[in-house]
C-alpha cells in the first residue's frame, strides 16, 4: 500500500480519544521537534500554546501515513498555522530553525534539566533559574532549601533518569503483588500507565490495586508501605489521601481523590529477569548526558559530592514507582483514567463534557442530564456509556 492519502480517507477526529494511535509514529521528525515546543510553551506557562503544539503533535502520531508533503495536511485538524510552520520547515530543511535555537537556549535548557528532578516543578525551577543557577552541582552547592521530595529527587537523580525497563516493571509489579497478598490475598495489582500501553520504557511504574470485597482495600496502603519499608525496599515515600495539591493545581482535570503513594522504590537487580539493566532506547539525552559529565551516570560514575549516592557497582538501581488503591466499584474508571495517555485522558473528559453532557473521572461517569452516575465494571462499558468506539490501551498512545 502505498503511503500516500486521498480525499476519501476517514476523516481524523480533533479527539484523541476518537483515534487509534499506537506506538508506530510514522511523524517522529514532526512530533518530536513540536514536543519541544509544546515544553517551552510549559516552561513559560502558556497553558494554550503548551495544549496546541501537544494536539498538533499527537495528531500526527495518529496519522498511518509518514507526512511528506504539506498536502498531506488536508483536512487535518489540531494544526495551528504556528504547528504548519514548523512542519514546513522540517520538509523543507530537515529542521526547524526555532526548534534548533530553543535546544541551545540557556533558560530552555536549565529548566529541563532542573524539572527532570523528581519534585521539581516548573515554578520552582524558573525560580532557581531567576536565582541564577544553572546546573546540578550549583543547585546542590547553593544554600537553598528543598523539599524532602526533592532532596531525594537528587540524591537518586543519576537512576531515576535512567528508563524503567518493561523487565524492571514487571518484577516490581510481582514484587508489591506479593506485599500486597500478605494482607490481602485476593487483591490485584494492575500494571498501568505507558506500560500497559505497550511502551517498553517509562520514567515510572504504575500500579493500580484493588478488591472484590469493597472496604477490604481501606488502610491496605499502609500496611504494604510499611512492610516494604521493613524490607529496606523504600528509598522515599509519600503517601496521599486526597490532599493531593500538586496534581489539582498542575493537571485539575486529572486531579483524584484516591489513597496513593508516590515512591522511590530500591529495585534490586538480581530481582530483574531480563539482562539488560542500563541499556535502552528513549534516553533523554541532555540530562543523560549531564549525568555523565558530572561523573554521576553511567557505569563508573562516583560523585565526590557528600550527598550523592555513590555509584559504583551498586546491585540496586532506585526508580519511581506510583501505588493507587481504587474501590472497586470505581475500578474501572481508575483503570481507565491511569492508563493514560495524558492528552488522551483529556480529550475524554472534553469528548464526555461537549457531546454527552457527562463528567468522566477516575472515580466516576456522571451523567448530567439524568442527575446519575452511570456503573461500569470494564473500560469496554464506559466507552459505550460514552457512546464511543473502544479503544484498547495499545491505541491509546496519543
Ligand atoms: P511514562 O511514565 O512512561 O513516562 O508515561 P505515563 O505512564 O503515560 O505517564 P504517567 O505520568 O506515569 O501518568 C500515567 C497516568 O496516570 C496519566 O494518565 C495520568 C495519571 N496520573 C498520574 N498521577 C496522577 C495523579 O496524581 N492523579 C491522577 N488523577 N492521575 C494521575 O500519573
Ligand atoms: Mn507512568
Ligand atoms: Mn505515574
Amino acid at each position: 500500500r502505498t503511503a500516500d492519502r486521498s480525499a476519501t480517507d476517514i476523516p481524523v477526529s480533533q479527539y484523541a480519544c476518537q483515534r487509534r494511535t499506537t506506538l508506530n509514529n510514522r511523524n517522529n521528525l514532526f512530533t518530536n521537534a513540536l514536543k519541544i515546543l509544546a515544553e517551552n510553551a510549559e516552561f513559560c506557562e502558556n497553558e494554550g500554546r503548551n495544549l496546541a503544539f501537544a494536539r498538533a503533535s499527537s495528531i500526527l502520531k495518529s496519522l498511518p501515513y509518514r507526512v511528506t508533503k504539506m498536502d498531506d495536511l488536508q483536512g487535518i485538524p489540531s494544526l495551528g498555522e504556528h504547528s504548519k510552520k514548523v512542519i514546513k520547515e522540517i520538509l523543507e530543511d530537515g529542521n526547524c530553525g526555532e526548534v534548533e535555537k530553543l535546544i541551545q537556549n540557556e533558560r530552555y535548557q536549565t529548566l529541563k534539566r532542573f524539572t527532570s528532578i523528581f519534585g521539581v516543578g516548573v515554578k520552582t525551577a524558573d525560580k532557581w533559574y531567576r536565582e541564577g543557577l544553572r546546573t546540578l552541582h550549583e543547585l546542590k552547592a547553593s544554600k537553598i532549601k528543598l523539599t524532602k521530595e526533592q532532596e531525594a529527587g537528587l540524591l537518586y537523580y543519576e537512576d531515576l533518569i535512567v528508563p524503567v525497563t518493561m523487565a524492571e516493571a514487571d518484577s516490581i509489579r510481582k514484587i508489591v503483588e506479593e506485599a500486597v497478598h500478605r494482607f490481602l490475598p485476593a487483591a490485584v495489582v494492575k500494571l498501568t500507565g505507558g506500560f500497559r500501553r505497550g511502551k517498553e520504557s517509562g520514567h515510572d511504574v504504575d500500579l493500580l490495586i484493588t478488591h472484590q470485597d469493597e472496604g477490604k482495600e481501606q488502610g491496605l496502603l499502609h500496611q504494604v508501605i510499611n512492610w516494604m519499608a521493613v524490607q529496606g525496599m523504600i528509598l522515599y515515600d509519600d503517601i496521599t489521601d486526597n490532599r493531593d495539591q500538586k496534581w489539582k493545581t498542575k493537571e485539575p482535570e486529572l486531579f483524584d481523590h484516591f489513597a496513593k503513594c508516590y515512591l522511590i522504590f530500591k529495585l534490586q537487580k538480581d530481582m530483574v529477569n531480563v539482562v539488560d539493566l542500563n541499556t535502552s532506547g528513549d534516553h533523554d539525552s541532555l540530562a543523560v548526558n549531564e549525568a555523565k559529565e558530572m561523573g554521576l551516570g553511567g557505569q563508573a560514575g562516583t560523585c565526590e559530592h557528600a550527598g550523592c549516592a555513590s555509584v559504583k557497582d551498586k546491585d540496586w538501581k532506585a526508580i519511581r514507582v506510583d501505588l493507587v488503591v481504587a474501590p472497586f466499584s470505581q475500578y474501572a474508571y481508575a483503570l481507565l483514567g491511569w492508563t493514560g495517555s495524558r492528552l488522551f485522558e483529556r480529550d475524554l473528559r472534553r469528548y464526555a463534557k461537549h457531546f454527552k453532557h457527562m463528567s468522566l473521572s477516575s472515580h466516576s461517569l456522571f451523567d448530567n442530564e439524568q442527575k446519575r452516575f452511570l456503573m461500569a465494571a470494564t473500560e469496554e462499558e464506559i466507552f459505550a456509556h460514552l457512546g464511543l468506539d473502544y479503544i484498547p490501551p495499545q491505541e491509546r498512545n496519543a
